[in-house]
């Protein structure tokens, strides 16, 4: 397939619910999409960073930066065989990891079409629904937390995960665990502690967790190590991850016994697809984080997410959880048995609300290849 045109373009989008982590509270969503033309076809893929720099280096900015002035001349006008021809086209760019998977998973849509395959069947994807949990912000009244775990259990969700940070942390678990002793539950701290807090962490091993998510800095593996050694309750990496051989790393090192993917965070559909693979072999469980991602960047968690890797629920839950209305038709739905039904339609397998989604727009660029001439 031959690249012919990409657009980029930045939508704002409100969340229902404004959500809490301990690097801050978001409210609004301004989302970076591209969008990739071949043969007449689209593709679209999204960015997942957040407005600043505080999950992981990249922002909207960034991303609009890089895909801009280095990634889109990049691919513009190449002819890759396949979608996991094009993270060769910017292997000379360091880190950017978002905006490379927003273009490349933006091309797997496009082949994916080409192919008339769904887009998860084309990753090599065999589950037909995928297990969802829910990720809950951090709540200042514990009350609050029990009756939206409440809600979300009657909803069919299968796990619950809930933002800490210190001060707000045993307290909400410990609740959390009174009123529902059976659920699976685990907690998430964005990185909010030190290897200082290593007794207090200790405390988490009463209470029957899945896991611990990201307790450490974001690129500390040792200490991440030596943590781990002295918890019974499994840790899971998000932030650590960019890629295959700092997964290899972690796992060796025994930083962590589980693995959260986010399809943006490690560059897009063909690295994590390596990620998972490498995980199922050395029986580390994995699932897919998200990012408060539209209907666009969760289709593509949905596709990832029937490789056999993904053994856990993950982050992957309704549009109507955060959005009023989503830019995707038919918006994502959870099953009463706390699913998510993978679609079986070509690509993404949803349909892209284009007026809706021009409606939301703030800037967009588009770029076109220039026409090969041949010369006799
Ligand atoms: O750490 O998993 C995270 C949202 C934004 C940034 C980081 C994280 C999250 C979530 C929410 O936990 C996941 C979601 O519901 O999309
Ligand atoms: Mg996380």
């Amino acid at each position: 397939m031959r690249i012919d045109a990409i657009s980029i373009r930045e939508i704002h989008l409100r969340l229902k619910t404004a959500f809490e982590a301990s690097f801050g509270k978001l409210h609004e969503r301004r989302i970076v999409l591209v969008e990739v033309k071949s043969n007449g076809a689209t593709g679209w893929g999204e960015v997942t960073a957040l407005e600043g720099p505080f999950y992981n280096s990249e922002t909207t900015d960034t991303a609009w930066i890089v895909l801009r002035d280095f990634l889109v001349p990049l691919v513009l006008g190449q002819e890759p065989q396949s979608a996991t021809d094009v993270p060769d086209f910017s292997s000379s760019l360091r880190g950017h990891e978002m905006a490379k998977a927003a273009l490349e998973n933006a091309i797997w849509d496009l082949e994916a079409q080409e192919k008339s395959m769904p887009l998860a069947k084309l990753l090599g994807g065999a589950r037909t629904e995928i297990p969802c949990g829910v990720s809950l912000g951090i709540r200042q009244n514990v009350d609050d937390l029990v009756s939206t775990v409440e809600q979300e259990l009657a909803a069919g969700y299968q796990r619950i995960k809930v933002k800490i940070k210190p001060g707000n942390d045993l307290e909400p678990v410990s609740e959390l665990r009174k009123h529902f002793p059976a659920v699976k539950l685990m907690v998430d701290a964005n990185s909010a502690y030190s290897p200082k807090d290593a007794e207090h962490l200790r405390h988490f091993d009463d209470y029957d967790l899945m896991m611990i998510e990201q307790p450490l800095e974001w690129d500390d593996f040792f200490r991440h190590a030596e943590l781990q050694a002295k918890l019974k309750t499994p840790i899971c990496l998000d932030e650590s991850i960019h890629n295959l051989h700092q997964t290899e790393a972690a796992i060796r090192l025994k930083a962590c016994r589980v693995l959260n993917i986010k399809l943006g965070r490690v560059g897009g559909h063909t690295q994590a697809r390596e990620i998972q693979d490498y995980c199922r072999k050395n029986e580390i469980p994995v699932w897919s984080g998200g990012m408060l991602e539209s209907g666009i960047g969760r289709a593509h968690n949905i596709a990832m997410s029937t490789l056999a890797g993904f053994v856990l629920p993950g982050d992957v839950s309704a549009s109507q959880r955060y959005w009023d209305a989503d830019i995707i038709e038919p918006e994502v739905e959870v099953t009463s048995r706390g699913t998510i039904k993978v679609p079986d339609s070509p690509g993404i397998g949803y349909r892209v609300l284009q007026q809706r989604i021009d409606k939301l727009t703030v800037r967009q660029e588009t770029y076109h290849a220039t026409s090969t001439v041949s010369v006799a």
